[in-house]
């Protein structure tokens, strides 16, 4: 590994421990793509007490459901699961259509609200902190994105441990240490989401153009990272 990089992990580790004793309950948010399979092999590898937990919106593709499976097989890790409210879909599905998200961004973000926000409602109440795989480099909306910031509608911190990570460096770090990762990955998408919602990127393109890809670029955020009161959630903090 070289230096820079060997450099990056320490500081990954370190925040994670920091995370896990300054900070804890504290849990990792994974939609099991590669960022966040490079934060779990680091949670698992020092066997910290941060909770690794998914959204499984119900839309999500095969492939990204059995990286479940592979993290148990390597690392005996069950990752806790958070699903929608059955009502709350059912209501939308008959309203408006299963697909419904393809008619406008207002429906596109309902659905991501019923299906990812809510669920991380839940999967955070009573963390003191959550950890996101998060880059500034995966989107204009990201750029300002710090190591730590506050979460201030939660009144609790969020850690992106790999916001200075480039892309490259978290292949480099997952063939180095043979993590496992989503097949999705090596069929062309580089940003995974819901399947309907994702489609693979082609040379040229930017990490995210296969994220709703029919919307433009600037409402494409599901809301995971919003604040409760629609502003961005950006940093004042230092790292
Ligand atoms: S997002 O718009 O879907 O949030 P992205 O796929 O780039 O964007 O994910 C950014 C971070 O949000 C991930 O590294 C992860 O921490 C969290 N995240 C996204 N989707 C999920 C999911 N389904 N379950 C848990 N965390 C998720
Ligand atoms: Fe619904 Fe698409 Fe959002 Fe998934 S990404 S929750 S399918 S709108």
């Amino acid at each position: 590994m070289n230096e820079s990089l060997g450099r990056k992990v320490e500081d990954l580790e370190r925040l994670l421990v920091r995370a896990d004793l300054e900070h804890g309950p504290a849990a990792l948010a994974s939609s099991l793509s590669a960022e966040d399979m490079v934060i779990t092999d680091a949670i698992l590898r020092h066997k910290l007490g941060i909770e690794i937990f998914t959204l499984d919106t119900g839309r999500l593709h095969a492939d990204t459901l059995n990286v479940i499976s592979a993290i148990r097989e390597r690392y005996g890790y069950d990752v806790r699961v958070f699903r929608p409210d059955p009502a709350a879909v059912a209501e939308y599905v008959g309203r408006f259509g299963r697909d419904a998200f393809y008619e406008s961004v207002e429906l596109r973000k309902r659905c991501c609200h019923i299906r990812k926000v809510e669920p991380l409602e839940r999967a955070l109440a009573g963390k003191q902190a959550w950890i996101t795989g998060q880059r500034r480099d995966q989107a204009a909306t990201r750029a300002g994105l710090n190591v730590r910031e506050p979460d201030e509608a939660r009144g609790i911190v969020k850690f992106n441990p790999l916001a200075d990570w480039t892309e490259g460096e978290v292949w480099d770090l997952i063939r180095e240490r043979d993590i496992p990762y989503n097949a999705l990955h090596d069929q062309g998408y580089r940003s995974i989401g819901c399947a309907p919602c994702t489609r693979p990127t082609v040379a040229g393109e930017d990490v995210r153009a296969g994220r709703w890809w029919w919307e433009l670029r600037d409402s494409r955020e599901c809301g995971l990272h919003v604040a409760a009161d629609g502003r961005l959630a950006r940093s004042r903090e230092p790292a």
